[in-house]
């Protein structure tokens, strides 16, 4: 078993695993940057090592910095939490290279859900529904117009090396293609410095539908039902739910299996996300799979009643699970609270939280790192924390969701609370009537 654990991030993240490992009896390593040195995270580890200046790349991302506190502090593993370091296969090669476990699967899962490409090929060949497309790279313009006559418009351009929306170029028609071939290459190689490309069929007002797995060491692989994930705005979840009011039994187990499905083609071990498509047919699409913990695992952990940071951990410690599939129990909600400014195109709002009040009370739950006096330090993601709503059914979780937001009260920055509130009014939202496409059609005021 692991005595002690680094955490190689900081926020909410950090403190949700350290209260895991407290609970499993597991010491812990907090790192931080020079702008974290007041964080909660920092205050509620065994031991915090500083990693650098308040640049991601000087700290969070610098994996020398990482190794050098991991061994210091003698830790035998290190949770990489989300984003920073976390799909990252060269940080968990050089982990097992030093001698520590890192929570999560093995370098060659990560490279091979890494590049778009080879992982649509692996589902194919798993037997996994894809998108319909041309499948591999796009070598030129006119074979890019070749595949799109095949398939059909609308396409989708997107890079092999991308994900989460970056680089992504839908195209009406042929007299738009050559501009948006050369415009996605460009911003693929700029920021993947990869400048590969491929084309779908576009799929209109899709649903986001993503299915959570677990896997072990010994093969076995379980799935933990549905998370709706529509709710999103320029690539970035605002809101998320299990179950999804979407779903059927039906679509369930045809959803669970073939994420089950796509999750044993790789031999996949750690906890993980097979994220699909889901059009208004009720066909479904794997787009891609996600590696790591997500933000968003706490509704799954709430309906389910599993305790995903303490599964991940057993997993990278050798127990294996236990095979069956489970599904949601209750209703759960989450709402992102960031430090955002939703009446001015959610501006980040950086700064100090003057004066605080959390909600509680039955069927809320908070994971946030802030408190009365906290600095929103500029150098981050916005995201502040995130408040669950937990109910019996969709319609109590959201009058359950409503009430909590009515409580919260954070003074001196900007946040994403009002939006949230004015959400779960809307008509729409509360019949479970939403695409990905809801908040471009939602407006504020
Ligand atoms: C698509 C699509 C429609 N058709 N692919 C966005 C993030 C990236 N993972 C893939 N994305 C999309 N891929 C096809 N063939 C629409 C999106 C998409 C989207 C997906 C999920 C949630 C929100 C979205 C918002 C815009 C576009």
């Amino acid at each position: 078993m692991l005595k002690k654990i680094l955490i190689a991030n900081r926020g909410e993240i950090a403190l949700r695993v350290i209260r895991t490992c407290r609970e499993m009896g597991i010491k812990t390593v907090a790192v931080y940057s020079t702008a974290d040195k007041d964080s909660l995270h920092v205050k509620f580890a065994d031991e915090a090592v500083c990693i650098g200046r308040p640049q991601s790349t000087d700290s969070y991302l610098n994996i020398p910095h990482l190794m050098a506190a991991a061994e210091i502090t003698n830790a035998d593993a290190i949770h990489p939490g989300y984003g920073f370091l976390a799909e990252n296969a060269r940080f968990a090669q050089i982990c097992g290279e030093h001698g520590i476990k890192f929570i999560g699967p093995k370098p060659e899962m990560i490279t091979a859900m890494g590049d778009k490409i080879t992982a649509k090929e692996t589902m194919i060949k798993a037997g996994v529904p894809v998108v319909p497309g041309g499948g591999g790279l796009l070598e030129s313009v006119n074979h890019a117009k070749g595949v799109a006559k095949e398939i059909g418009y609308p396409v989708i351009l997107k890079a092999t090396a991308g994900g989460g929306g970056k680089g992504m170029r839908v195209v009406w028609e042929e007299s738009e293609l050559e501009n948006a071939f050369n415009t996605a290459k460009q911003e693929a190689a700029a920021s993947f410095k990869n400048d590969g490309v491929y084309m779908e069929k576009f799929v209109e007002e899709p649903r986001h539908i993503e299915i959570q797995i677990a896997g072990d060491r010994y093969g076995k692989v379980c799935h933990m039902s549905e998370r709706d994930c529509s709710i999103q705005r320029r690539h970035q979840k605002l809101v998320e739910e299990s179950p999804s009011p979407f779903m059927t039994n039906d679509l369930r187990e045809k959803m669970g299996e073939a994420a089950v499905k796509a999750a044993m083609a790789i031999n996949y071990e750690s906890v993980g996300t097979i994220e699909f498509l889901v059009d208004k047919h009720k066909n479904f699409y794997f787009m891609e799979m996600n590696t790591r913990i997500q933000v968003e695992h706490c509704v799954t952990e709430e309906v389910t009643n599993f305790d995903l940071i303490k599964e991940q951990i057993k997993i990278a410690s050798g127990e294996s699970i236990s095979g069956r599939n489970y599904y949601p129990e209750m209703h759960a909600i989450e709402c992102r609270i960031n430090a955002e400014d939703p009446y001015n195109d959610f501006r980040p709002s950086p700064g100090k939280i003057t004066v605080l009040h959390q909600p509680g009370g039955h069927g809320v739950r908070i994971d946030s790192h802030i408190y009365a006096g906290y600095v929103i330090p500029p150098y981050y993601d916005s995201m502040i924390g995130k408040i669950i709503s937990i109910a019996r059914t969709r319609q109590e979780a959201i009058n359950t969701m409503s009430r909590a937001l009515s409580e919260y009260v954070i003074e001196g920055v900007k946040t994403t609370i009002p939006f949230h509130q004015q959400l779960m009014r809307n008509e729409n939202f509360r019949k479970g009537n939403f695409t990905t496409k809801f908040l471009d059609d939602f407006n504020m005021l």
